[in-house]
């Protein structure tokens, strides 16, 4: 038999009932059904597509996969982007600026196994942008942590680091943080970006839907939708690694079982009385771990319930099958 002849392709944004994808002769775009033949895509998945119809066969390994929780009670997560090394975490030195805020998404980071950077934008509207650059290196031992005015060719190319030949980034940040103006400023083109709101600054969700971009300097670049809700998925390491500090603090104290509460023996208090520990962090620490946690848990509940229901299957197929025996 012939070998099938199949081209390999990088889904590059979701147009309604069309995926586009970068194959070598550029970019193209499938059917939903015949880009999903193969299990549902998120931008920057590798796909291994029949030549003569564009039917996915394989969806690439991923290496990574930035998600979140999806929104609504159970914890189902949502594909973000795949693929990436580097995730720029975008901030800008004015009112949008949250330590809790970068925090949460450095946690992302650490659980996709994805390098970040935190890029503070608009450090030409801040009186004081160093001390901003600084609370954020605070956040995690070795955090790269790079300021800019995001419209500055100049300023940015410092960023080119990680946005040489193989290399892929993702920007991600609220709405009107300036990723848009960045990811143009990179090389990327054409994409909109929007004046914020006068009254308190956010941005207007200018960018409405995801998309990947080919960068002059050889990477390629995947611009975001500001994210409104941003809850962490469950089941994984991403806060624990992000707060080791904390978790050592933790290991500390008296009882195995402590509450942080007032106990006797608590190196938790100990450690925020005597200045060692930041009080903002800590509660940051209890609210993502409980989230995470949380998630985890009716993921666990899900999967339980999966499994339960192929059980009820097989079983009704083994009594089917039983039937059939009996009849022979
Ligand atoms: N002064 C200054 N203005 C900036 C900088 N970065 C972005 N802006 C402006 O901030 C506004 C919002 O920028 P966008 O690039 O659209 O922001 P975004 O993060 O893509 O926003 P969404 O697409 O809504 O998520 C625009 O008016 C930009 O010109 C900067 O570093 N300095
Ligand atoms: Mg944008
Ligand atoms: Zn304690």
């Amino acid at each position: 038999m012939e070998p099938e002849s199949v081209v390999v392709a990088r889904v590059s944004a979701h147009h309604g009932s069309q995926v586009a994808v970068h194959g070598e002769a550029g970019e193209f775009r499938v059917p939903v059904q015949n880009a999903e033949a193969a299990g549902k895509v998120t931008v920057g998945d590798w796909l291994v597509l029949r030549a003569d119809d564009h039917r996915a066969i394989q969806i690439l390994e991923r290496k990574s996969l930035l998600s979140r929780k999806a929104a609504g009670e159970e914890a189902k997560s949502q594909m973000l982007v795949a693929n990436v090394d580097t995730v720029f975490i975008v901030s800008s030195c004015n009112e949008d600026f949250n330590l809790s805020r970068i925090e949460r998404y450095l946690a992302m980071a650490l659980q996709a196994g994805v390098t970040p950077v935190v890029v503070l934008t608009k450090a030409d509207l801040c009186d004081d942008p160093h001390s901003l650059v600084q609370k954020s290196q605070m956040l995690h031992p070795g955090l790269i942590v790079v300021m800019v005015d995001a419209r500055s060719a100049e300023q940015v190319s410092g960023l080119s680091e990680w946005c040489g030949p193989g290399q892929s980034v993702a920007l991600l940040g609220s709405s009107g943080v300036g990723k848009s103006t960045l990811a143009n400023t990179l090389g990327a083109n054409g994409l909109a970006t929007g004046a914020i709101r006068e009254d308190d600054g956010k941005g207007r969700h200018t960018t409405t839907s995801r998309s990947l971009h080919m960068l002059p300097t050889g990477g390629v670049l995947v611009d975001n939708p500001g994210v409104r809700e941003l809850q962490l998925p469950g089941g994984e390491e991403g806060v624990s690694d992000l707060f080791e500090d904390v978790v050592s603090i933790i290991e500390e104290c008296r009882f195995s079982d402590c509450k942080h509460d007032g106990e006797p023996g608590c190196a938790v208090r100990a450690a925020i009385e005597s200045g060692e520990l930041d009080e903002r962090r800590y509660a940051s620490y209890q609210k993502l771990q409980s989230e995470q946690a949380r998630n985890a848990a009716t993921l666990a509940q899900r999967r339980e319930r999966e499994r339960k229901r192929v059980s009820v299957q097989k079983a009704a197929v083994a009594r089917k099958r039983g039937r059939r025996d009996e009849g022979k």
